[in-house]
């Protein structure tokens, strides 16, 4: 029996990420392996982002991993309850149940020189002794709750989409949503249709593209999951669906197409010219993460909802006034302000080699190799880490990729002897130069508009500057002269050649 307190990997996360890396240490043969999830059950993002119409704009066939395929997709994009199922579906499919800790919020990270494995201490007292830990905890999970003016005087409730409270019901009621990313997009048009009366509260217009979506029946299942093949078939639309846009995002005068499109859709489905005026970006396309949706604009056009263009200029018991002095009533204000993301490791009690922390390493901003080892941070990884998301392949693939490069690290680590492994400081410092210049011809850094792909400096920390199969092909193999390995024994570190 694995001795949990002292792990091989420590997974913090029970999120598709945490599930997918548990998955992947048992395919590499690694079974000491201990995931701690903060909540009492797993799902991570899809767990608590509950809110009406939330739902993935990413295809279904490319939203799950190529080690557990799924031919049970009731739609080409899924709903929420759908992609919670199937994590619980890949947890129970490789038997990762007797891995994971519940209700084990980590506190405290504290990497030890003289034994090279980390003491991860949780909210509960419980202690581990893990040799590698991989953070799985996600990119998008610290909800962004801006400080309006009188916030607390407002005499309804105010609910974060990632916070959703089931409790409340906007049947009849007058909701006031502020917002207009993706998750805004989703909830819009899920909330009108039940409420009295919706007020929409847009700062930056964004460029939105028809979501094709369609149901997939019965039959269709079927062949999925006996013409040998169709599958794959299905995997492989999904993926350059999503993967040919960057080559515009990349070099953003390839975007034409895309503009013209989004403005045709805006056309089609917005017919008051007045409203299509307010609604059309001044941006560039593809610089704000592109909305694929087709229930936004006709939402938006319902005799029922209100498009706000004036700033909020504060929260009063009422509803929101804005700055042009009226009041818009409301009984429920939404947030769909989305999330902070300077660093995804903020307030966290993460401590390298040499007492350094992860604050102070970052305090010019986050930087990692790869998205998933910064130097000063031995045996440490992330998922999900800066600079290896944000352009329009699925996440999943992403995840599917660091997943595999980590097993890999591992594997130096086996074979080498190592009992440390950490990236040569020369070695982040030149990818992340590269890096940088790379993105400052993307669309992301040049296309003139303010999204959470750059942080309060203006500096891209998300966006990996290229396709995923471009991040794919990079992270394939781990280079060993990449990293420092070296050997744990009684006098120091032995460099392992
Ligand atoms: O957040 P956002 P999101 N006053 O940051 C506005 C992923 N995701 O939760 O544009 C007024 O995109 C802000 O205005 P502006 C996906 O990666 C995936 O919607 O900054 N408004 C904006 O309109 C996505 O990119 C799925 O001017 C304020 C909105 O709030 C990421 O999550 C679904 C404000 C925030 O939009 C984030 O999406 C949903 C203020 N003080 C989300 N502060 C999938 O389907 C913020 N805003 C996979």
């Amino acid at each position: 029996m694995p001795d949990f307190s002292y792990p091989d990997v420590l997974i913090v996360g029970a999120g598709l990420a945490g599930v997918g890396m548990g998955v992947g240490l048992r395919r590499a043969g690694i079974e000491n392996f201990v995931v701690l999830e903060k909540a009492d059950a797993v799902g991570g993002a899809w767990r608590v982002n509950t809110y009406p119409g939330c739902a993935c704009d990413v295809m279904s066939m490319m939203y799950s991993y190529s080690f557990a395929p799924h031919d049970g997709w009731s739609k080409l994009y899924a709903d929420q309850p759908e992609i919670l199922d199937y994590t619980r579906r890949v947890v129970k499919d490789f038997a990762l149940g007797a891995h994971i800790r519940f209700d084990s919020e980590v506190v405290s990270y504290e990497f030890d020189d003289a034994i090279d494995r980390w003491w991860v201490r949780t909210r509960g007292g419980d202690l581990y002794c893990p040799r590698v830990v991989v953070l799985c905890h996600g990119a998008l999970h610290r909800p962004h709750i801006p400080e309006f003016p009188g916030r607390d005087r407002f005499s309804g409730p105010i609910v974060h989409t990632a916070e959703w409270d089931p409790s409340i019901d906007v049947t009849g009621k007058r909701v006031a949503v502020i917002g207009t990313g993706a998750s805004a997009v989703q909830v819009i048009p899920a909330v009108a249709e039940a409420a009295e009366r919706v007020a929409v509260f847009q700062r930056t217009p964004h460029w939105v593209l028809p979501k094709m979506n369609r149901a997939i029946g019965d039959r269709e299942r079927r062949l999925l999951s006996t013409v040998p093949g169709l599958r794959a078939l299905y995997r492989t639309i999904a993926f350059w669906t999503h993967e040919i846009p960057v080559a515009g995002f990349l070099h953003p005068r390839l975007l034409r197409v895309l503009r013209w499109a989004a403005l045709r859709t805006l056309r089609r489905q917005v017919p008051d010219p007045a409203l299509r005026a307010k609604l059309i970006p001044d941006y560039t396309i593809g610089c704000k993460r592109i909305l694929l949706t087709s229930d936004y604009y006709p939402a938006l056009s319902r005799p029922d909802v209100d498009l706000v263009t004036a700033g909020i200029a504060e929260f009063e018991p009422r509803g929101v006034r804005t700055v042009d002095g009226v009041l818009h009533e409301a009984d429920v204000i939404v947030l769909a302000t989305g999330f902070d993301t300077d660093n995804r490791c903020a307030g966290e009690h993460i401590v390298g080699r040499d007492g350094l922390t992860i604050e102070r390493a970052w305090r010019d901003g986050m930087q990692a190799y790869l998205g998933m080892s910064v130097s000063g941070f031995p045996n440490l990884f992330l998922v999900m880490g800066p600079n290896s998301g944000g352009g329009a392949q699925s996440i999943l693939f992403v995840i599917e990729a660091q997943i595999r490069y980590i097993a890999r690290c591992l594997g130096l680590m086996r074979r080498g002897g190592a009992t440390r492994i950490e990236v040569r400081p020369e070695i982040q410092q030149e990818f992340n130069h590269w890096l940088h210049a790379k993105l400052s011809r993307s669309v992301w850094n040049s296309g003139g508009c303010d999204s959470w792909f750059l942080d309060h400096t203006g500096k891209n920390r998300q966006c990996w500057p290229g396709t995923g199969t471009s991040y794919w092909w990079a992270t394939r193999t781990p280079k060993s002269r990449s990293f420092e390995l070296t050997r744990e024994s009684p006098l120091r570190a032995t460099e392992i050649q």
